[in-house]
């Protein structure tokens, strides 16, 4: 490895983002491989590296790779891009540029829909409560008291019904929990009630569970109208992106009763989590740990690493996005 010389027959390979050493140490002596942490990092690189530069592994959702940092890779011919949701790539702008964009779709589905479901029964059966409390030495006075929460009495709107989102379902099947789900299109993989406007289904259902990919599309689509319209039983979890939730609303919404309890795994600025979620009895806090397993890590990381090895030895990516699809080289 390398992370300065220039080789003329060897493949350039730019590691983007904050340190993952698999990523580091998978790529064979047929390539080159520089690295930049940071923005910063990006730039300080050699314009006679960057000219050189024909794939990047991004390794985390917080290297954004926007039209800036593109427009300094001339050769570029495919970024790879660690996670399912990639919301911090410019795809569309790396279609313009005949840029594949791959995701590591699939290897993580179970794993975030185990999150999601747990995190739903750690909120409602204050999991997190009863630990402290045992902790504590309280059980040694009284019994801890009844949950008000139960999955027994609840019915769940799931907001997305793509890959994670079905995964999330049939775990509420299982569980014998009622589900129906609000998308754009009705999904052609499954029977539950569809919803084509989150407001009426938030007012149908007591439980929101939210798996959309982050962007403008879905930018604060739960708000202070969602959290009325979920009402005073109403329970949030976000295992998406924080964007999709109106921070501010949802602080409001938990203080004032509006609703009864969170579980979030995502926030709008992380690592930053405001302290008045901190400070909430009825919230359980996770940081994005999703995918957070070291199996699943392991999945992620070498289907970055096959997307690349796969382009570069002349084969088509295994996983592009769908704004960047392969039409063969
Ligand atoms: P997916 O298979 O692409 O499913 C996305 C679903 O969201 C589809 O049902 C899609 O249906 C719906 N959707 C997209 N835009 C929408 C909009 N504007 N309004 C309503 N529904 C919309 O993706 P996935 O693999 O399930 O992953 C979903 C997201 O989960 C990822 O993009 C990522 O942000 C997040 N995630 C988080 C973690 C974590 O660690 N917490 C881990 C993995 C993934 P329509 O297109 O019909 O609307
Ligand atoms: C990762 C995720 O933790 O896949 C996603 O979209 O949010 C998580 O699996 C994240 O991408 C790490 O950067």
């Amino acid at each position: 490895m390398s992370t300065g010389s220039i080789s003329s027959d060897k493949i350039d390979l730019l590691i983007y983002g904050p340190v993952r050493p698999i990523l580091e140490n998978g790529f064979s002596d047929h390539f080159v491989v520089h690295k930049a942490e940071t923005r910063g990092d990006l730039e300080r690189l050699t314009p006679a590296i960057r000219e050189k530069i024909r794939g990047i592994a991004v390794t985390d959702h917080t290297a954004r790779v926007d039209k800036d940092s593109l427009s300094q890779l001339p050769r570029l011919e495919l970024v790879s891009s660690f996670g399912v949701g990639y919301d911090h790539v410019d795809a569309k702008y790396a279609a313009e540029r005949n840029i594949i964009v791959t995701n590591t779709p699939d290897v993580l589905t179970e794993e975030v829909a185990d999150v999601a479901m747990g995190l739903l029964i750690c909120t409602l059966r204050e999991f997190i409560k009863a630990d402290r409390y045992v902790r504590s030495g309280l059980w040694q006075t009284q019994n801890y008291p009844l949950s008000v929460g139960s999955l027994r009495d609840r019915k769940v709107g799931i907001v997305g019904m793509g890959r994670i989102g079905q995964a999330i379902a049939r775990r509420l099947d299982a569980s014998l929990v009622p589900v129906v789900y609000h998308t754009r299109n009705p999904s052609k993989d499954v029977s539950y009630k569809h919803y084509p406007d989150l407001i009426e289904m938030a007012k149908a259902v007591d439980t929101l569970m939210v798996i959309v990919p982050g962007g403008a599309s879905t930018n604060k689509m739960v708000n202070a109208e969602v959290f009325k319209a979920l009402g005073p039983r109403g329970v949030l979890v976000n295992v998406a992106r924080g964007s999709v939730v109106d921070e501010a609303a949802l602080v409001q919404a938990l203080k004032s009763g509006t609703i009864l309890a969170a579980g979030l795994d995502v926030f709008a600025a992380e690592p930053n989590v405001p302290d008045e979620l901190k400070s909430m009895q009825n919230v359980v806090l996770l940081p994005h740990v999703g995918s957070a397993s070291v199996v699943t890590r392991n999945a992620m990381n070498q289907l970055v690493i096959d997307n690349l090895k796969s382009w570069f030895s002349g084969k088509a990516p295994l996983t592009p996005v769908a704004e960047t699809p392969f039409k063969g080289r």
